[in-house]
């Protein structure tokens, strides 16, 4: 045969597919669905990146073999399209956001077109479609309605660059998650979710679905519940209670100081009492300049300053302790005080030895003295110096101190989460507007949902104001409108939604992408979800897929959607590093363009490469190398066609060669594990070159199982080799599990559990017949009586003498 032209091939079948429109998603809702997910991209600036082909490839991997296996396959793509970069951009170059957006999008999509994926492009959606975001406008009335959307004055996560609000979640480590500028605290009165109200719901709702575990531990880990007490201490000489939030009540006589965070209101409150007020103030300036990150995870030196003047009082032993504030206690999270206990907490242990406060074991069983270490182990301690409590352990201690405090009226069980409400607004232009006005007379009030969508207008400048409002506050025509509760005038709301907005129900739009009547029709929803397998990067597992479940079960709770969580199996893949083992980036000068290599190398290339290049769930570095071997075994199943043969079958001595690879595929494609699966399909492959000859039966499955990892190639060898329609369109090959096993098989001869020998059997040889040979080859070594004779099928021979 000719040399292996790629690209003649995968022009070729690119447009045959489109022409025949093989991947489109069929509306027979009796056949069996198969619902596959990849995160859709954000059509940036600088095109695709060769980290977008790994999942997507993995996921159409996944919806070729369903469709193979009979299911009726959605497998959709769409773009996450609102936001930041976009924004910059066009401030930077004078263009609408808008084109700036189509001309990406244009670029992406021929992009992902060049790389033969499976979508279904008759179901794109584009979050910043006015089609699609009246339906994100919908979803969040629905919250106001409900009161899950509420404005508050809120200390909120500023970034000094973007200007603009930040969630939690978009600081890191002190920083814009961004652009990297210092991010401080600012108050402004903003949109907030109330995704607390949905903690315990999300939380539970991971028992019911088939997550990676470390998707689940991140998704429990940022809700961060935790179960404890309130307990009130009394504060000498005054008519004032400092409660604490602590998840180990039966410490409380192991207490020796408290401590307030420095934002903690008492101090200003008792400011005339304090002595050295001046000193606490220039703290807490101090504390204002880090983030609650370093405050914390970082701060292994403890600071601190004792409060002069003011004495706290333990409710169960009425002894005086002292106060301090030191910045490892946060104001915004349980009360914004703790009561310390150094013997057994580790920042309360620093603290003590740095600042000489004493250290009261409660918790018997440390291998050595409090003094040397703190003793954090809550599962085999014994109560010590704790009164009543003494001899319990630590478990039945809190329940039986909680009961006391609760019977005294001085404290009770509390529960507390990590996560906090979600700011969703952005004082930005570039997002889906908040269908809201606001009258004097009646508040806040919802936009009927007549008036959806509500268009984003067009402006002058999409410069964020000095004051830090949204360009379309400038707007004086679009923001003065009529109250749709009274009539009178009224203003609309100028924030727009943040960026996880449109993403928090793609999946749902995916569904029944073109109806103008609902997000989705109910048989739609009833048919596709929940999404079968959903697959994306980690750095999401805690971000957008919680979002994403709040509204789900939201909407579920709303009798919208008809299963409480969005996706049944979630999976997270690793990212792909430049050459050099770093991130790749424009600075570090490792960008690989996926473009370069699908012109030079091809697209089925570039897929098998992508695939083979290490463990799935693990970040894996770039090889240019890497790219050519993959290239090479390509070119290798392409010249399979010189040595085909006419036979139909499987040749006799390939059989077993052949099951297996069928198995191992079918099954490596399932589970993460694409890099296995080719080197068994290369081995296959070297066996046919061995033997010099291919059958056609041979050739068929071997096509079929590498489809969809390399469709065109595939397609095109298909064609060549006269088989009927096309491989897509295929019947998944069965492997017969008895035809998997070798003929013959070497299993171990042990005596007490030792190996003296080595034994061929055949596979259908039964056990009589397998011991008996077992004992001829180690005859010689059988000189004592023989107690037990123990057959492990196919493995292993134990004869047990005395
Ligand atoms: C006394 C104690 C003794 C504590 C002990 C722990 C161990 P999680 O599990 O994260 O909920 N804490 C409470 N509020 C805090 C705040 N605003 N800033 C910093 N730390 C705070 O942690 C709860 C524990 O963290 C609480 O239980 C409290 O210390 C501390 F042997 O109280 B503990
Ligand atoms: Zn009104």
């Amino acid at each position: 045969a000719e040399l292996y032209n790629h690209r003649e091939v995968e022009t070729k079948w690119q447009k045959v597919w489109d022409d025949e429109k093989a991947f489109k998603t069929s509306d027979d809702f009796t056949k069996p669905k198969y619902y596959a997910l990849v995160e859709f991209p954000y059509p940036s600036g600088q095109g695709l990146h060769v980290g977008h082909p790994r999942p997507y490839t993995a996921l159409d991997i996944v919806a070729r073999k369903r469709r193979m296996q009979g299911y009726n396959v959605l497998y959709p793509m769409g773009w996450d399209a609102f936001g930041l970069p976009t924004e910059n951009y066009a401030i930077k170059n004078h263009i609408h956001p808008r084109i700036v957006t189509e001309n990406n999008v244009k670029r992406f999509k021929s992009q992902l077109h060049s790389l033969g994926y499976s979508f279904d492009w008759d179901r794109e959606i584009n979050t910043t479609d006015v089609k699609y975001y009246k339906w994100t406008q919908w979803i969040f009335l629905k919250l106001f309605k409900a009161g899950l959307a509420y404005k508050a004055e809120m200390p909120i996560n500023w970034c000094t660059s973007c200007k603009v609000g930040l969630a939690n979640e978009e600081v890191v480590n002190g920083v814009c998650e961004r652009c990297g500028s210092e991010v401080i605290r600012k108050v402004k009165s903003q949109w907030m979710l109330k995704i607390t109200a949905y903690a315990d719901k999300l939380i539970e709702g991971l028992d019911t679905v088939d997550y990676i575990e470390r998707v689940k531990v991140s998704q429990k880990n940022w809700i961060g519940k935790s179960t404890g007490a309130e307990v009130d201490f009394a504060v000498k000489g005054k008519d004032e209670k400092l409660t604490v939030y602590t998840t180990r009540p039966d410490t409380l006589f192991g207490v020796t100081y408290m401590v307030i965070s420095p934002e903690h209101p008492m101090i200003d409150k008792y400011k005339d009492d304090l002595k050295n007020y001046d000193e606490v103030v220039a703290y807490r300036e101090q504390a204002a300049k880090k983030s609650d990150f370093e405050r914390t995870e970082l701060a292994k030196d403890k600071t601190g300053v004792m409060l002069d003047g003011l004495t706290a009082i333990d409710p169960v032993n009425d002894k005086e302790i002292p106060i301090w504030v030191s910045d490892y206690v946060l104001m915004s999270y349980g009360t914004g005080a703790i009561m310390a206990v150094p013997a057994h907490d580790e920042r309360d242990w620093e603290f003590a030895k740095k600042f000489n406060m004493p250290i009261i074991e409660v918790v018997a069983g440390s291998p050595v003295d409090v003094n040397e270490a703190v003793y954090t182990d809550v599962a085999t301690g014994t109560l010590v110096n704790s009164g009543f409590l003494d001899g319990l352990s630590v478990a039945d201690a809190k329940e039986k101190i909680i009961e006391f405090m609760t019977e005294k009226g001085i404290g009770h069980a509390k529960t507390n989460y990590k996560l906090r409400d979600w700011v969703f607004s952005r004082q930005r232009y570039w997002g889906e507007p908040i269908p809201i006005v606001h009258c004097d007379k009646c508040g806040y009030v919802a936009l009927p949902e007549s008036e959806l969508p509500l268009e984003l207008p067009d402006v002058e400048s999409y410069m964020p104001t000095d004051n830090g409002e949204s360009p379309l506050a400038a707007m004086t025509e679009w923001v003065n409108t009529t109250c749709p509760c009274c009539g009178g005038p009224a203003k609309r709301e100028t924030d727009t939604m943040p960026q996880w907005a449109g993403s928090s129900w793609y999946f749902l739009r995916y569904t029944d992408p073109h109806n103008d009547k609902e997000l989705a029709s109910q048989e739609a929803l009833k048919y596709w979800m929940p999404v079968d397998w959903y697959n994306g990067g980690m750095e999401h597992t805690t971000l957008h897929l919680l979002y994403s479940r709040f509204w789900h079960r939201f909407l579920y709770d709303e009798g919208v959607v008809p299963c409480p969580e969005p996706y049944q199996k979630r999976t997270s893949h690793g990212m792909i590093l430049g050459s050099n083992g770093e991130k790749m980036s424009k600075s570090r000068g490792n960008v690989v363009n996926p473009d370069d290599i699908v012109r030079d190398y091809g697209a089925d290339t570039l897929r098998t490469y992508e695939m083979f290049i290490g463990a799935f769930d693990l970040s894996a570095s770039w090889s240019e190398d890497g790219v050519k071997g993959c290239r090479r075994f390509l070119e290798r199943v392409w010249k399979l066609q010189d040595i085909l043969t006419e036979e139909d079958g499987y040749s006799a001595d390939m059989e077993v060669k052949l099951h297996q690879t069928i198995k191992k595929v079918s099954s490596d494609f399932e589970n993460l594990k694409y890099n296995t699966a080719i080197a068994a399909m290369m081995a296959l492959i070297n066996e046919f070159y061995k033997k010099n000859s291919v059958t056609k039966g041979e050739y068929r499955t071997l096509l079929t199982l590498l489809n969809p990892v390399a469709p065109h190639i595939t397609e095109e060898l298909w064609q060549r080799a006269g088989f009927d329609g096309r491989v897509y369109q295929t019947v998944w090959p069965e492997f017969d599990e008895e035809k998997t096993k070798e003929a013959t098989v070497e299993i171990a001869v042990q005596i007490n559990g030792k190996t003296r020998a080595t034994l061929a059997i055949h596979k259908d040889d039964q056990k009589d017949t397998v011991i008996e040979n077992a004992k001829k080859v180690i005859a010689d070594k059988l000189t004592g009586s023989i107690v037990k004779e123990i057959y492990v099928p196919g493995r292993i021979v134990n004869i047990v003498m005395k």
